[in-house]
C-alpha cells in the first residue's frame, strides 16, 4: 500500500514547476508528495514556495527545508496536491481523517489547480461508509452532537490519545457522523453548512480537477 502511495505522490510532484506556491496536503500519501519536493529541492534546486493544510505538513516540509509562507503571505496558490479518504464517480470526495480537513479545504479554495492523489481503495461508488468528518466549534458542541444524534447521523466525537475530545490546529473539535452511504453529498454538504456551530465539513465537493490513483493491477492513473 505505501508503494502505491509513493507512485502517486511522485507522480504528483512531477506537475510541480519552478516558481510555483504549491498547496502541501496531510496525511500518509501527501506525507510521499511532500518528501519527493523535499529532494527536488535539495537536488534539482527546485524554487518554490509552499503553503501547508497542517502542523504536521509544516513540520515535515521545514525538516526538508521547502520555504514555507503563512496563506495570507501569497498572492494566489498556483497548485495543491491533498490526499482524501474516499472518491466517488464524480470526483466527490470526504476528507479529513487526518483531523486537517479546515485548512485543506481553505487552501485547496484558493488553488489555482487541485490534485487529489490516492490509491485505489480510495475509489468508492457510494461516498459515505468512511465516517464524514464535521469541524465544530467547542461551545455548544454537545448541543450540536446531539442534534445529529436525532437526524440519525450516529455521530461520534474524535478523540485524541488521551481519549479527550481532539482540539484541530485551528482549536476545533471534529464529530465523525457514520452515515454508511450518502445518497446526495450537495444536499447534505448543504444541511452542514446551514447548521449554526458547524465551523467545516468533510464533503469536498465538484472541487477536484484531478486525481491520481495508482493500483497493483493498472499503475498509476491520471483521472480528469
Ligand atoms: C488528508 O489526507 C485528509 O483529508 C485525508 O483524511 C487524508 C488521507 O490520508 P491518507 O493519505 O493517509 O490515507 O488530506
Amino acid at each position: 500500500m505505501n508503494n502505491l502511495k509513493k507512485q502517486v505522490g511522485i507522480k504528483a510532484a512531477t506537475f510541480v514547476k519552478d516558481g510555483m506556491v504549491v498547496g502541501l496536503g496531510t496525511g500518509s500519501t501527501a506525507a510521499f508528495f511532500v518528501a519527493e519536493l523535499g529532494r527536488r529541492v535539495a537536488e534539482e534546486q527546485l524554487k518554490i514556495t509552499a503553503v501547508t493544510t497542517s502542523s504536521v505538513t509544516s513540520a515535515q516540509a521545514h525538516e526538508l527545508g521547502i520555504p514555507l509562507k503563512d496563506i495570507d503571505e501569497v498572492p494566489a496558490i498556483d497548485l495543491t496536491v491533498d490526499g482524501s479518504d474516499e472518491i466517488d464517480l464524480e470526483l466527490n470526495g470526504i476528507k479529513g481523517g487526518g483531523a486537517a480537513l479546515l485548512m485543506e479545504k481553505i487552501v485547496a479554495t484558493y488553488s489555482k489547480d487541485y490534485i487529489w492523489i490516492v490509491d485505489d481503495s480510495k475509489m468508492v461508488e457510494h461516498l459515505g461508509a468512511f465516517p464524514l468528518p464535521v469541524e465544530v466549534v467547542p461551545f455548544g458542541c454537545g448541543q450540536l452532537f446531539h442534534l445529529f444524534d436525532v437526524l440519525g447521523f450516529k455521530p461520534t466525537f474524535r478523540l485524541d490519545d488521551n481519549e479527550e475530545n481532539l482540539i484541530t490546529d485551528m482549536g476545533n473539535h471534529i464529530i465523525d457522523l457514520h452515515l454508511d452511504k450518502i445518497e446526495d453529498p450537495a444536499a447534505l454538504a448543504k444541511l452542514l453548512d446551514e447548521t449554526v456551530g458547524v465551523v467545516e465539513h468533510g464533503l469536498f465537493n465538484d472541487m477536484v480537477k484531478t486525481v491520481i490513483v495508482a493500483s497493483e493491477t493498472e499503475g498509476v492513473k491520471v483521472i480528469s
